[in-house]
C-alpha cells in the first residue's frame, strides 16, 4: 500500500508534484493530507522517521522523502508507467530541468509563491529583475521544448512526464500571479491547468479556506 503524505492544497508546491506524477502514472495510492497550521505537522512527519516536509510516500512501512527521490523511487518501481522521457538523452534533459526547478528559481519562488485560490494579477505585472529573469529563462525552456516536441503531444515532451508534474506548480503560479507569456507557452499551462488530476487538486486546494499569514506575502487575513 503507497501512502503519499501531502501539505495544504492550496500552497503546497512540492506536494502537488508528487501527487500529481502519482496520478497520472495510474498508481494506485491514498493520500494523507497534514495541515502546515496542524501543531502536530512537525510531529506527524518525524514519527515516519523523516525530516519535516511534505512530501513523504510511504511504501509498506518504507518511507520516501523529498519530492525527486519519491520521483526517481516511482520510476524505478513502475517501470512501464512512463515517468520519465522514453528516449535517453530526453530524459537526460528531463532529469536536468527538474534538478533546476528543485534547485534553482529563488527569486520566483520568493515572488510568487505558489497560491492557487488567490487572483493576483498585479503581482506579475510588476515583477522584481530576479522573477523576470526567472520567467524568462522559464519561458525560452519550455518553448524550446515544446518546440523540439511538436506533434507528439502538448507536454514538455510530448507525452506527460515527471517534468510536468515538477512544473505544474509553476503554471498554477503564471495564473495566480497572470504572469504575461507568448502563446505557446500558454496553450501549455491550459494543457497542465485541464488535467483531470490537476483540476481535482485545485478543486480541493479552493475548498480548504485554510488562509496561513506565512504564505501570503500580498493578502490580509480575512476576518
Ligand atoms: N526538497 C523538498 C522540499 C519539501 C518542502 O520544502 N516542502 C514544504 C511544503 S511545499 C514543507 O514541507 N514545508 C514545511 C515547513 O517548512 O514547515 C522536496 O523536494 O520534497
Amino acid at each position: 500500500m503507497l501512502t503519499l503524505y501531502i501539505g495544504n492544497r492550496n500552497y503546497s508546491s512540492w506536494s502537488l508534484r508528487a501527487w500529481l506524477l502519482m496520478r497520472q502514472a495510474g498508481i494506485d495510492f491514498e493520500d494523507r493530507m497534514v495541515r502546515f497550521s496542524d501543531p502536530e505537522f512537525a510531529a506527524t512527519i518525524a514519527r515516519l522517521g523523516a525530516p519535516p516536509r511534505v512530501p513523504v510516500l510511504v511504501d509498506d512501512g518504507f518511507v520516501i522523502w523529498d519530492s525527486m527521490a519519491i520521483t526517481e523511487y516511482l520510476a524505478e518501481r513502475f517501470p512501464q508507467a512512463g515517468i520519465w522521457p522514453a528516449e535517453k538523452r530526453w530524459r537526460a534533459r528531463a532529469r536536468s530541468i527538474c534538478a533546476e526547478m528543485h534547485a534553482g528559481f529563488p527569486a520566483l519562488r520568493q515572488a510568487l509563491p505558489m497560491n492557487i485560490e488567490a487572483h493576483l494579477p498585479q503581482v506579475g505585472a510588476s515583477l522584481s529583475a530576479g522573477a523576470a529573469r526567472d520567467v524568462e529563462r522559464l519561458v525560452a525552456m519550455w518553448g524550446e521544448l515544446r518546440g523540439a516536441h511538436a506533434g507528439t503531444g502538448r507536454f514538455l515532451f510530448g507525452s506527460f512526464s515527471a517534468a510536468d508534474a515538477c512544473y505544474a506548480p509553476v503554471v498554477s503560479r503564471f495564473a495566480t500571479y497572470g504572469v504575461g507569456v507568448p502563446a505557446p507557452i500558454r496553450d501549455y499551462m491550459e494543457a497542465v491547468l485541464d488535467l483531470a488530476a490537476m483540476r481535482e487538486w485545485c478543486d480541493a486546494a479552493r475548498g480548504e479556506h485554510d488562509f496561513l499569514l506565512d504564505e501570503e506575502p500580498y493578502r490580509q487575513a480575512p476576518d
